[in-house]
């Protein structure tokens, strides 16, 4: 059952008082320099002060410090990493968690829940560092400190009065460390569910789908060494300046090796074009390196039948030259369904890719030729791809491109989904995962001894919608902002009311504390930058990047406060209060020595024998990869599977425009940073809709007008988002973009992808109607 369709939802949460300065100059064409050094260190310096600054960016991303938490971009090996590791992004996420304010007793005891309902995101977050474990509970308008003692027994006692496991839902943002996510997997199994929905749910669910399906592994299958020496890297659906700004230096030195670059997106993001290296004296000048040498402008959602075109000219190209262009012996030796595949796309009507990508075939065929003409393939994706409808189909179509070819498994080239959170992908490796394999559960009851439920459990929008219909009535947040990452805004702020409990561990302020059960709790946590002394020693993490390596971190700053702790000790403290001391799963030897969770991942987690000598080691462990290091396909087949999609144009009724929900470069998901989106020329606001100018003028609007978004379902029902600026924008017809999270009241909770169920963050059909102000 679903829940009731919100027919008027208000703006979650309130809009930020200083966005009436909203100003928008030109667009950037090209990213990073010098200015993105000045506005780090600037920030850098206003939050934490000169010592911890200099303390922190020193020590970020290098082998002996803590791994960058803005994003899960690979380290270069140990002897290759400059002196300062780290972007401009990435040092605004390290001064957001050195921030010198704090959230205290009394802030709350000042600030009503019902008062801090009315702030803005920015200024929630803004307020500082959480302090103290504080408790809200039944009918009270204020938070109020909590022991941690009580805050667990509250826990464990909510729990125990469930009438099935099943009704508790364990979410996980992808920050939490390794350690932190096998612990936090094997509490919610011992207790008896898999509802383990987490943030991967809303990012690259559908890379894990389609690749599991099409090659037998979920995963990325290049090293940063393969973008280095690619010839080709293509480039979609992504914007490395403002979200993987390292990602830029890798591209540059492929550049240098004599790489070309292939862009796809709607718009033309800084970051895809130009990068003034700020680590050289060419980039701080602002000579820099040219990037994309071909860029497609597409069309939301045309990727399906980019792909599809490019397989289509590939396999006639190679009929004009055989052998030169396809891979026969690849083919051959390790796939599956070539001749169904071939007959499909050779049959391939290009008037309908015409109409899907919004290219001409001209630009298609340049770009194909491209692909043709090269031996060394590393084909890059992230959002503009996993959040749409069809999104598995598309990555399943890129596969086919890339076995056509062979570019799997040799050098300098590969697949290459770019994840987001900085260790998505570890926690996913540790089991934190709804409907994770029988062979990982058997290897926990083996190592532990109990039975571990083997019934699937809810993935984010299952979780909503069991919050919202009753069946699920407590919450847990390991990190992050369920209320605002999570689409149909308006659906699951109610849903997350509707809780008996909810929990949220975190490092700050944000509206899921804000949107909370009846009895609600905030369990404040260390971060990724700070001396962990649990158990009276010195603790480290681990984490895995993109491309599959593990390697430690561990954190050099002092605690925000003295009642921090780790999330390890947190979730220790509410297994053991919720199962007992003496449980088959010895929680306080966990809680007083990581290595004694190393131990038993490495028991348990495939890949990860002899974890904790391997991750002691300088620069830690690649996991394995069967397609990348050997060719060796882990589907049933035992091969690689070209698969068959039909090809899908999305069209829109008369009047009506597809928008896609993005980040801006002044935020980290639903942390805001800043009013700025310095590369797209917006200062001082964010309700602004990009458009075109040819939509501006067949709709009636003019730049600076301001409109109310209205979505339009299946099913009738209708979603708002109010007053939003239109700027007059590069984005091709029919196609808009405004920012998340503001823009998630307008995405049904039923509008997501088939097989991976991720919400379409990417492709939300709404009019504009003006707004009356
Ligand atoms: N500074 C910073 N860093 C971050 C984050 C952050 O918020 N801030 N978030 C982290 C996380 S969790 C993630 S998942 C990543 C996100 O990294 P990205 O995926 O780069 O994030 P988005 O802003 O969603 O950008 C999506 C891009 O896809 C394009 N696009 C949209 N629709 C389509 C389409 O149909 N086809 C094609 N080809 N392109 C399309 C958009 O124009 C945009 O350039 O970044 C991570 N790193
Ligand atoms: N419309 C739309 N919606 C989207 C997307 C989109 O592109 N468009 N993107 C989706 C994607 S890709 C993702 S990944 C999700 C993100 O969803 P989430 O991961 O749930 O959200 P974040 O904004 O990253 O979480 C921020 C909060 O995490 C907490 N936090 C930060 N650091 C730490 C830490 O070290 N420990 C702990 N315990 N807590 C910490 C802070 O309290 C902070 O307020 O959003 C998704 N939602
Ligand atoms: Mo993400």
């Amino acid at each position: 059952m679903s829940p009731t369709p919100v027919n008027s939802a208000p703006i979650h949460p309130p809009v930020d008082t200083e966005e009436s300065d909203l100003r928008v100059s030109e667009r950037k064409t090209s990213a990073a320099g010098a200015k993105a050094v000045a506005i780090s260190m600037k920030r850098s310096l206003a939050e934490q002060g000169v010592v911890k600054t200099a303390k922190n960016l020193l020590t970020m991303n290098q082998v002996d410090g803590f791994d960058c938490m803005s994003c899960a971009w690979p380290d270069p090996a140990p002897g290759e990493r400059h002196t300062a590791e780290f972007c401009e992004n990435g040092a605004k996420a390290v001064s957001w968690e050195g921030d010198r304010r704090r959230v205290t007793p009394e802030f709350f005891a000042e600030h009503s829940i019902a008062d801090l309902r009315d702030r803005s995101a920015h200024w929630l977050e803004s307020q500082g560092r959480l302090t103290h474990p504080m408790v809200r509970r039944a009918g009270g308008t204020h938070y109020e400190p909590i022991s941690w003692d009580d805050a667990f027994d509250l826990v464990g006692t909510h729990l125990r009065a469930l009438s099935s496991p099943d009704e508790a839902l364990f979410y996980t943002s992808g920050r939490a460390s390794n350690e932190a996510a096998f612990v936090y997997q094997l509490f919610a199994r011992a207790y008896g569910t898999n509802n383990l929905p987490d943030c991967s749910n809303m990012c690259h669910e559908s890379t894990s789908v389609g690749l599991a399906e099409a090659i037998g592994v979920g995963k990325g299958s290049v090293s940063l060494q393969d973008l280095h020496d690619a010839d080709l890297i293509v480039i979609s659906g992504q914007n490395p300046g403002t979200n993987h700004p390292r990602m830029l230096s890798a591209l540059e030195t492929a550049k240098k090796n004599g790489a070309r670059i292939l862009a796809v997106n709607p718009l033309p993001e800084a970051g895809l074009f130009k990068f003034d290296n700020p680590q050289t004296p060419r980039g701080m000048s602002g000579i820099g390196t040219h990037l994309a040498d071909e860029f497609l402008q597409i069309r939301s959602n045309g990727d399906l039948a980019l792909w599809q075109a490019f397989g289509h000219l590939l396999l006639a190209a190679e009929d004009r030259n055989p052998g030169n262009v396809l891979d026969r012996d690849f083919i051959e030796r390790h796939t599956n369904g070539f001749e169904a595949y071939a007959a499909h796309v050779k049959d391939l009507d290009r008037d309908a890719v015409v109409a899907a990508t919004g290219l001409t075939w001209g630009e298609i065929e340049k770009a194909a030729e491209m692909l043709a003409t090269s031996k060394r393939i590393v084909n890059c994706w992230a959002m503009g791809i996993t959040q749409h409808r069809n999104a598995v189909a598309t990555i399943k179509e890129m596969v086919n491109v890339a076995l056509l070819q062979g570019m799997i498994g040799k050098p300098g080239a590969g697949l290459c989904p770019v994840r987001g959170h900085s260790n998505v992908q570890g926690d996913r490796t540790m089991g934190i995962w709804e409907r994770v394999a029988d062979s990982f559960l058997d290897a926990i009851r083996d190592e532990f001894g109990f039975e571990p439920p083997r019934e699937h459990g809810h993935d984010s929008v299952a979780a909503v919608q069991a919050m919202a219909d009753g069946r699920a009535s407590v919450f847990v947040g390991l990190g992050g902002n369920f209320s605002q990452a999570m689409s149909d805004t308006g659906v699951t702020e109610p849903a997350l009311e509707r809780c008996a409990l909810t929990v949220q561990i975190s490092t700050k302020l944000n509206r899921s504390h804000v949107v909370a059960g009846t009895d609600a709790l905030i369990l404040p946590a260390l971060g990724r930058t700070e001396k962990d002394l649990t158990g009276g020693r010195a603790q480290r993490v681990t984490v895995e990047d993109s491309m599959s390596a593990v390697h430690a971190s561990h954190g050099r700053s002092e605690p925000a406060g003295e009642l921090l702790r780790s999330e390890v000790d947190i979730l220790c403290g509410i297994a053991r209060a919720t199962l007992g001391a003496d449980h088959l799963v010895p929680w306080a030897e966990f809680a007083a020595d990581y290595d004694r969770i190393r131990d038993r991942i490495g028991r348990v987690v495939p890949g990860c024998e002899a974890y904790t000598e391997k991750v002691a080691r300088s620069g830690g462990f690649t996991l394995a990869h069967p397609p990348r290091d050997s060719r060796t396909f882990p589907t049933a087949s035992g091969k690689a599977e070209f698969t068959v999609s039909p090809l899908e144009v999305l069209t829109l009724p008369e009047g009506r425009l597809v928008l896609q929900s993005l980040r801006s470069h002044d935020q980290f998901n639903t942390t805001i940073y800043g009013l700025d989106d310095r590369y797209r020329g917006i200062h001082s606001g964010r309700r602004v809709v990009f458009i075109s100018d040819a939509d501006l003028r067949e709709l009636g609007f003019a730049d600076g007008d301001r409109v109310n978004l209205v979505s339009e379902w299946t099913d009738g029902s209708e979603r708002r988002a109010d007053d939003f600026r239109l700027v007059s924008y590069s984005t091709p017809k029919g196609c808009i973009a405004a920012y998340y999270p503001e823009t998630n009241p307008l995405i049904p909770l039923e509008s997501y992808a088939d097989g991976s169920r991720c919400p379409t963050s990417k492709w939300v059909q709404v009019r504009l109607e003006p707004a009356t102000r």
